[in-house]
């Protein structure tokens, strides 16, 4: 492919975007084939397997910067993994085959294949630790809440900036027991609190719609490759997010200086964690607030896919019927 062919002026070639809701659609259907069945290991294993067939189909030359863990600890779809057919632009990929294995093995909500796409360089390296987040929508003055104020300035200048009371928003938190100062801060102001099982990358989305999932604030601490995953969604729909890793041992901190982390405190923010152009897709694995999980019909397997480009801000929901049904065998 010529260069001109890999990229458009703007930065990745556009078609690349509807090309990752294939890829995303098939690992959401091999976990859903699973879901509900208490494994999350083989749901993990399939979505992991099934995502790599069909990335390894993409006309891209493609390193995984965020993936299933570092090499010696995952065969498949490690950090550094090359994939696509080396035929197209050099990219940065950063994916999580099934995001929420738990919530999948117990068919519960908001489990998702998840996928995003920069130009070589441009997603934070971030490697396999916690990473506390704050996230809000779009709409607001930069800068109206902020990682280091305490959660009751922000939830007090997100509601005035809303124009409601405190008790009329909604934060989203991960139920851990190390939130427990964060949860009972939160209450102090009457806001509401969704305490969600896992899943943070859904829950960092769903503070970009308000109105349809009810959540205005994503606060807490998750896992710093969700952290990208999410960043990158937030530059193509908009809103606002920071975070910082969470490198308490020198172990870590030298991990990360590996990976190119200079300053272990800093705060990341969402520009910084997902740069230029970038490309995210993500299908519903089980059923959620934005995407409906996989529907297994007599004649088709139906699936929810938001597919999105931060260059021009599109975002389309693919709602895909899949009538050739030994594909996903
Ligand atoms: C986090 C969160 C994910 O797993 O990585 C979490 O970001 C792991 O945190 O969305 P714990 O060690 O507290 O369980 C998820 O919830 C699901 O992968």
């Amino acid at each position: 492919m010529s260069n001109s062919a890999d990229r458009t002026l703007h930065g990745l070639n556009r078609i690349l975007t509807l090309e990752l809701a294939r890829v995303t659609e098939r690992a959401a259907v091999a976990a859903a084939r699973i879901r509900g069945c208490g494994d999350e290991k083989a749901a993990d294993q399939a979505a992991v397997d099934a995502m790599r067939k069909e990335l390894n189909r993409l006309p891209i030359d493609g390193t995984v910067v965020i993936g299933e863990g570092e090499r010696d600890e995952a065969p498949m779809l490690y950090i550094g993994e090359k994939v696509g057919t080396k035929e197209g632009p050099s990219v940065d990929i950063a994916l999580d085959p099934l995001e929420g294995t738990t919530i999948c093995a117990k068919n519960l909500p908001n489990s998702l294949a998840v996928i995003a796409m920069a130009e070589k360089g441009n997603l934070l390296y971030a490697p396999d630790v916690y990473m506390e987040k704050i996230a809000i929508g779009p709409g607001y003055p930069k800068g109206l809440v902020d990682i280091d104020a305490s959660p009751v300035d922000n939830i007090n200048a997100l509601a005035k900036a809303k124009g409601v009371k405190p008790n009329m928003i909604t934060a989203c938190i991960m139920d851990r027991p190390r939130h427990a100062k964060l949860i009972e801060a939160v209450r102090t102001t009457g806001a509401s609190i969704r305490l969600i099982g896992d899943g943070d990358v859904a829950g960092i989305i769903h503070t970009t719609d308000p109105d349809e999932t009810g959540i205005d604030i994503y606060m807490g601490i998750g896992g710093a490759p969700e952290g990208v995953l999410a960043a990158a969604a937030l530059r193509c729909i908009g809103g606002q997010m920071q975070g910082r890793l969470q490198l308490n041992t020198q172990e870590k901190i030298d991990r990360a200086a590996k990976m190119g982390v200079k300053d272990p405190n800093k705060v990341y923010t969402m520009e910084e964690m997902a740069k230029g152009d970038v490309l995210f897709a993500a299908t519903g694995v089980t059923d959620g607030n934005l995407l409906s999980g996989v529907k297994f019909a007599k004649n088709y397997i139906q699936t929810d896919t938001i597919v999105m480009r931060s260059h021009t801000g599109t975002i389309r929901n693919i709602i895909a019927r899949h009538q050739d049904m030994k594909k996903f065998d």
